[in-house]
């Protein structure tokens, strides 16, 4: 267990450190990585040749992108189809809430209007006027929305496809963007259906007929159908908002990922896990950089490292929607009271107690907890500073946390 206390993580030998490295990204399925493979065999191949300033350059500006890229979504559908109120529920907002797109109210502007994310400064959804309102050609219609500026559009229907949405989706594709559909009130679809027809009602089928009616639409068209995504913007978990979630995030590109899993609601236990994958991936090459980098055996934590450290939580708590302010709107809208929240969750009492010797308590739990389990920093044989253990520790507390107030509420 000793090795586990050595405070330095420097390490003289190169070749390990390039194995922990990779084995690392390894374990990291392809999917959820947020460093692309052309990063991680450049950071390979710099330690391969023992270029350890090589390599921690590109770690610095691999993490320096991730966190300044910007990431623009459009979004795009007629008055009432349900735009804004997708949009609130991308950012994790309520329709009450600061910030939020207004619901429900007729556009007074035929300009795209932006949303900034509260949480993730880096990150604007762009509620655009229906192409059938401003009643423009595609071409013209996306000349003058911006097309070029975003990463994708979703097209948001609540009814049927015109066909001028059709020719919007045809020239989108055409200048090699990105589109999803999203067919919202599918709650509303499948309570009409259930008062109509009480005794025969079919769950599945009701969606299954929806979906067919845009796939018919499509090829009678002469056009390929996209994935269609049925949601219901009142009830998130319940349709398919999780699997549009994973598929944005998949098909985004790595250096986008981080920011994009982390702007996600809490809606699913798996929403929650991937932002655990993602946090961890930046920790781990912040403390992979900082053990590259390490000359001087650091011994203790010190007192920088303390207020850093309870930075690190709070903001932690923040990206995890449990942070006393996120606690509050939760004990609002779920009419608990917010120490009865507070009571269920640990994070906010990580740090109450200052001092090295409860930092140094933290430490041994975490090596209590992960020393056995395979993965992890340290399953690959490299001791990082005691700092970025505790700040793995954090993250499995707030992921918890947070899971625990997901089956609470
Ligand atoms: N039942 C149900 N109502 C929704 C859904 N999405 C939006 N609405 C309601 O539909 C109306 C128009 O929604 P809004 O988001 O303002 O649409 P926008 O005009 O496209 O921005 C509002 O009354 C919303 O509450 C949904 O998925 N299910
Ligand atoms: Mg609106």
């Amino acid at each position: 267990m000793g090795q586990y206390f050595s405070d330095t993580s420097k390490n003289e030998d190169c070749g390990e450190l390039e194995s922990s490295f990779t084995t690392y990204f390894k374990m990291t399925n392809t999917e959820s990585k947020i460093i692309t493979q052309e990063i991680i065999d450049s950071i390979e191949l710099h330690l391969t040749k023992g270029n350890i300033q090589g390599a921690n350059s590109v770690i610095r500006d691999a993490l320096k992108n991730i966190d300044n890229i910007p990431i623009n979504i459009a979004v795009t559908g007629e008055f009432g189809a349900g735009k804004s109120s997708l949009i609130n529920a991308l950012m994790g907002v309520g329709p009450e809430d600061e910030g939020a797109a207004e619901v429900g109210v007729v556009p007074t502007t035929m300009r795209r209007t932006p949303y900034k994310h509260p949480k993730i400064q880096t990150l604007t959804l762009w509620d655009l006027p229906g192409i059938g309102t401003v009643n423009f050609p595609p071409k013209d219609y996306l000349e003058k929305v911006k097309f070029q500026e975003y990463d994708f559009f979703i097209i948001v229907s609540a009814t049927r496809f015109t066909k001028l949405e059709l020719d919007l989706a045809k020239a989108i594709r055409f200048m090699k963007k990105n589109y999803y559909l999203v067919r919202t009130k599918v709650d509303r679809d499948l309570d009409n259906e259930k008062k109509c027809n009480p005794r025969t009602f079919d769950r599945e089928k009701t969606l299954h007929q929806i979906r067919s009616m845009y796939v018919n639409t499509f090829s009678q068209n002469n056009m390929d159908a996209p994935q269609i995504f049925l949601v219901s913007n009142m009830y998130l978990s319940d349709y398919d908002f999780p699997v549009l979630m994973d598929t944005l995030i998949k098909d985004l590109p790595a250096q986008k990922r981080h920011n994009f899993m982390l702007s996600l609601p809490n809606i699913t236990e798996a929403a929650i896990d991937r932002k655990n994958k993602s946090m961890q991936q930046t920790v781990w090459s912040e403390a992979f950089k900082a053990g590259l980098l390490a000359t001087v055996p650091v011994v203790g934590i010190l007192r920088d490292d303390v207020e850093k450290l309870k930075e690190k939580l709070n903001h932690y708590r923040v990206l995890f929607g449990v942070d006393d302010e996120s606690l509050e709107v939760m004990a609002k809208d779920s009419q608990v009271p917010v120490e009865q929240l507070k009571k269920l969750i640990k994070s906010p009492y990580l740090l109450e107690t200052e001092g090295e010797t409860t930092l140094g308590e933290l430490f041994l739990k975490y090596l209590e907890k992960f020393a056995s389990a395979t993965g992890g920093p340290l399953a690959t044989g490299l001791y990082f500073r005691k700092t970025f253990y505790l700040q793995f520790l954090f993250l499995d507390t707030v992921t918890e946390d947070a899971k625990v107030l997901l089956r609470q509420i």
